[in-house]
């Protein structure tokens, strides 16, 4: 977009995601062009409250969670490096408010819902009145995630195959799934070494076993289609604790190898195993840190629960 002024304040939200089928390496790593699609599920009301209000000066002001950022920190140039995309006039400047609710207990990543909020915001502020498609490219571009947070439900990232990344954005489902949860290991809350950003670059550069990625991402899209149409909870439990495995199994073999697992990750996964041994369907999907999402229906909340407690529970369709 070309933009000459800004019209006025706004406020959005856009919730978190989590993908059963993991983005897992770039093929273009400034325009966040992935190497194969994914597939996730928007967390309802978990996610990200931004707020822009038109300033006069020369650079944006940064606030995250109540608290003013310093313009050199690494979120505020972040985001001033994205709201560079839609400024001409770069006297434009904004306060930028954002407000995770996350608990950051989970240690959830909320770049995917905070690009996705800034976009919408930014969408209203300069009255672009872009179609959701565009909103999903531009989100994108500032966290490869974010594209599939403007969207609620199951979402589908297709990768696309243009240079310019204008075919490579999010897709919501047309499916609904009453009763599906998703609960919130924590394991640990503190930021991770390692962000995705480089962590896939390490991967793609240094792992020999990430080849045989791109087949088990697109296998695993298909699968977890059928799941989704079939509302079989099986085959998506299965397909995704497999999927997030894998993704981890190539990060294992990058040099220098990365690691996101602790002891208590190894933990809850045995555990997850062991109350499915028992006859429980139940899952876990894992994302670039030591915490565990667990995956179940319903009717089985109670029992999952005895054995997670304090666990932090979504249904992001409501239930049954
Ligand atoms: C995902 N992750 O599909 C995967 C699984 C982490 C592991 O998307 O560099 O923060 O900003 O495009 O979107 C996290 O990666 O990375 C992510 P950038 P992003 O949810």
């Amino acid at each position: 977009p070309k933009l000459v002024k800004a019209s006025a304040s706004a406020e959005q939200f856009a919730p978190s995601n989590i993908a059963l089928c993991k983005y897992w390496g770039k093929r273009d790593a400034e325009l966040n062009l992935p190497i194969n699609a994914s597939l996730s599920v928007s967390l309802d009301y978990l996610g990200t409250h931004t707020r822009l209000i038109p300033i006069e000066g020369q650079v944006d002001e940064v606030w995250l969670n109540g608290q003013q950022l310093q313009p050199g920190a690494r979120f505020s140039r972040k985001v001033s490096a994205f709201i560079d995309l839609f400024r001409r006039d770069q006297t434009l400047c904004f306060k930028v408010e954002t407000r995770n609710n996350i608990p950051t207990a989970a240690g959830l990543a909320s770049s995917a819902s905070g690009f996705a909020a800034l976009t919408l915001a930014l969408n209203d502020a300069l009255a672009l009145d872009l179609p959701p498609e565009a909103l999903s490219i531009l989100a994108r571009m500032g966290s490869g995630s974010a594209c599939r947070s403007l969207f609620e439900g199951f979402v589908e990232w297709r990768m696309g195959q243009r240079e310019d990344g204008l075919d490579s954005h999010g897709i919501p489902l047309d499916a609904s799934w009453p009763g599906f949860c998703i609960g919130l290991v924590e394991v640990d809350a503190a930021e991770k070494a390692v962000d995705s950003r480089s962590g896939m670059q390490r991967t793609v550069e240094t792992a020999h076993l990430y080849q045989s990625w791109p087949l088990q991402a697109a296998a695993d899209m298909s699968k977890l289609q059928q799941a989704i149409q079939e509302r079989d909870f099986s085959l998506l439990g299965q397909t995704a604790e497999q999927n997030a495995l894998s993704m981890h199994a190539t990060m294992i073999a990058s040099w220098p190898p990365l690691l996101y697992w602790q002891p208590d990750s190894v933990a809850a996964m045995q555990k997850v195993w062991q109350l499915r041994a028992q006859g429980l369907e139940l899952y876990f999907t894992m994302d670039a840190g030591p915490n565990l999402k667990l995956l179940f229906q319903r009717q089985d909340r109670d029992v999952v629960l005895q054995h997670f407690p304090n666990l932090e529970t979504v249904e992001p369709f409501g239930s049954e």
